[in-house]
């Protein structure tokens, strides 16, 4: 009887760590963290803080054919060097922060001579505040706000021009943008899995006249553990990108080229993206996404997506 009673105390008891090693939903794990296009995904524990850096690389396919216009660009292409922080003031809310650094290039052809366009420099900075909505044994909502602050210039010249490039080139909204987003979350001992939606909602209208269209994007994905370091995920994302309100009057000629012209804005994407994630046992993270475009559906006369790789690092202590 005694044997008995012990070992069913040692079972209960063995029984219980395995069911509190997988009662909650955790960020200690690969799959801990979304795929690394997604921002703003987790939170923190109390007094954790986290640095990270995304290096994001996004090409458009050139217009082959703009009836009516003088020029069309040929190619553009768009990176980003992304630096974020995070704290959590309590384990109900995480502070963000977002800081980038943007390289535009467009090369651009009038039928007989090619002309080429850049620009960089600091884009819009955000800040945002992640709080517990809900959690449950396995699954998490958490809500986010966020303002992002117009420290991105409006104003990029062309070379030797005091004309302004087009609106695709300029490194900021110039307005003053509210990012609410909410975040699902959800993991089994093998599998993790999420879905977000999250916006741009602009305010007023910047120093040029014009207010960038609105975002809504919605994205859920699936992932696999494939060890304690390693998982690999798929991801479906659908975007809608509100046209640009009013215009800049310096811009250029709206004949001149689609991108100067508005009415030339504004779309829906929906993409697919595959990547994978990797936790160090020191704490660091290193993921990759590459997010190939499916289907798009873009107002006027516009270069369509192409490929968009995603490299990041991210370490929390
Ligand atoms: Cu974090």
């Amino acid at each position: 009887m005694k044997k008995i009673l012990q070992s069913l105390t040692i079972f209960s008891l063995s029984a219980a760590t395995l069911y509190q090693a997988n009662a909650h939903w955790t960020s200690k794990r690969p799959d801990g963290h979304a795929p690394i296009g997604v921002m703003a995904d987790h939170k923190h524990a109390k007094g954790e803080w986290m640095l990270s850096y995304r290096h994001m690389s996004m090409e458009m396919d050139g217009i082959s054919i703009a009836p009516g216009y003088t020029m069309r660009p040929t190619e553009m292409s768009m990176d980003m060097n992304m630096f974020g922080a995070m704290y959590a003031q309590s384990d109900q809310l995480t502070w963000m922060l977002m800081a980038n650094h943007l390289d535009n290039e467009m090369k651009m052809t009038n039928g007989m001579m090619n002309s080429q366009m850049q620009s960089k420099g600091l884009g819009d900075l955000s800040i945002a505040g992640l709080f517990d909505i809900n959690s449950w044994d396995e699954e998490a909502l958490i809500g986010t706000i966020g303002l992002s602050i117009p420290t991105g210039s409006v104003d990029e010249k062309k070379a030797g021009s005091t004309q302004r490039q087009p609106y695709a080139m300029q490194l900021g909204s110039g307005t003053l943008d509210i990012r609410p987003g909410i975040t699902y979350l959800g993991q089994n001992e093998e599998y993790s899995w999420g879905a977000q939606i999250a916006a741009v909602i602009r305010t007023g209208t910047n120093d040029n006249n014009y207010s960038l269209g609105d975002r809504w994007n919605a994205t859920a994905w699936i992932a696999r553990k494939l060890s304690n370091n390693l998982s690999a995920s798929i991801r479906l994302t659908g975007e809608r990108i509100g046209s640009i309100d009013g215009s800049d009057s310096n811009i250029g000629m709206l004949m001149m080229s689609p991108s100067n012209n508005t009415a030339n804005s504004g779309g829906d994407i929906i993409s697919g993206s595959g990547g994978i994630n990797y936790l160090f046992k020191n704490g660091h993270r290193l993921a990759l996404e590459y997010q190939i475009p499916l289907d798009q559906d873009l107002d006027g006369i516009q270069m369509e997506r192409d490929n968009t790789v995603t490299l990041g690092w991210q370490y929390a202590w």
